[in-house]
């Protein structure tokens, strides 16, 4: 193989508008930024890889400006002149200068494997072992923090064929207030759709001790992060007719091991970036493989770039037992890519081109793109 050393990494904050507010428990979201790193290879290779969350720092630690600022200051420098074709063995160097910062990390091996699988002729899946199926179930996030425009909003998805799961944002009222929002949208939308919830760490062990089993009469089939802490978590498994999924303690491996053995959750919402990228979200779903413990392919409301990357890994994985919420492109006004993705009949279809099998159109973000680090919209 010719060697390609990195000669250049570019990064940059693209402001883009949501379609409606989103409410999550934590905040409630206007807009969407994303962190795109370009990775510039000596054999004339570019790869993209973007990093993103969820109202600025509100739902984690890591920001898009400090994801920027951790490849601009230190990940990239280290970078440069380096292999490029060894996309492990390069991470695994940077992870010894720059200690967490899981998303920037997961942007910075996006866009190598993106270099590397164009570089091969290659979809990024056929890099992470191959791929297992071709389309992915999309969950959709009602979270309009309305009941009666939340149901308009899963009947409409339903017509559409877009999504016949519904993933239901809650934690942000009082909890017999949602319990009362999700029981009205599971009567209306019947046997038609799977309604599931997600507290973002919101309730006391005690309020989910009560409020979990009145959501499990109401039709409700998963609880996503109920309570804050793992251990609180482990004690509520097992005594409700509903599963748990881990999410926000869901920090990598080596979370991953601990809530495993402490027979933590029922599921895990495998995220690329909380998990420090597409190696170690692999390595994830290979310990809750080894545990018995189901997948769900997660989100955290990304674009294009880090939704395809995770679809190439979610497509390789041996078991997705709860399917994916990959509908993150699909929540933001813009479309940023000269192809967009092709959601049909409740499912993703994962690119087949070389790489991530996508392509920025450089025009469409060129009005929401950041000169520096403040934020210039939303
Ligand atoms: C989360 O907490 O899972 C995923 C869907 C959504 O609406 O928010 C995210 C993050
Ligand atoms: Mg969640």
């Amino acid at each position: 193989m010719t060697p390609a050393t990195i000669e250049r990494i570019e990064t940059c904050l693209v402001d883009l508008p949501t379609i409606r507010p989103h409410k999550l428990s934590v905040a409630t979201m206007n807009g969407q930024t994303l962190m795109l790193v370009k990775v510039y290879c000596s054999d004339g290779v570019v790869g993209i890889g973007e990093g993103a969350t969820i109202a600025g720092m509100a739902y984690g630690p890591e920001s898009p400006e400090s994801m920027k600022l951790a490849l601009d200051a230190y990940l990239a420098p280290a970078a440069i002149g380096r292999d490029a074709v060894r996309v492990q063995s390069l991470m695994a160097y940077l992870s010894q200068l720059v200690k967490g910062n899981h998303f920037a990390k997961s942007a910075l091996e996006t866009a190598l494997l993106d270099a590397h699988g164009k570089r091969l002729g290659i979809p990024v899946s056929e890099l992470l072992g191959g791929r297992r199926r071709d389309r992915l179930p999309v969950a959709w996030t009602l979270a309009s923090g309305d009941t009666a425009r939340d149901i308009a909003e899963a009947q409409k998805m339903l017509e559409l064929r877009r999504h016949n799961i519904f993933k239901l944002k809650i934690g942000a009222q009082a909890p017999q207030a949602d319990i009362k929002h999700v029981a009205g949208i599971k009567r209306e939308l019947g046997d038609r759709a799977a309604v599931r919830v997600d507290v973002n760490m919101a309730w006391s062990e005690t309020q989910a001790m009560w409020a979990i089993p009145a959501l499990a009469d109401a039709g409700c089939e998963l609880v996503e992060q109920p309570v804050a802490s793992a251990a609180a978590l482990a004690r509520l498994m097992r005594r409700f007719p509903v599963a748990l999924m881990a999410d926000e303690i869901l920090q990598g491996p080596e979370s991953a091991f601990e809530i495993a053995q402490n027979h933590g959750a029922d599921v895990f919402a495998i995220k690329i970036e909380q998990s420090g990228g597409l190696f170690a979200a692999q390595r994830v779903a290979a310990i809750a493989d080894a545990a018995g413990i189901g997948l769900y392919g997660g989100t955290m409301l990304e674009g294009a770039f880090s939704t395809v990357a995770s679809a190439h890994l979610f497509a390789s994985l041996g078991n997705l037992q709860w399917g994916t919420e990959l509908f993150g492109p699909l929540l933001i006004t813009e479309e940023i890519l000269t192809q967009p993705l092709d959601y049909s009949d409740f499912e993703l279809t994962v690119p087949h081109g070389p790489g991530l099998g996508i392509e920025l159109n450089e025009a469409a973000i060129k009005r929401f793109t950041r000169d520096g680090l403040t934020k210039i919209i939303l």
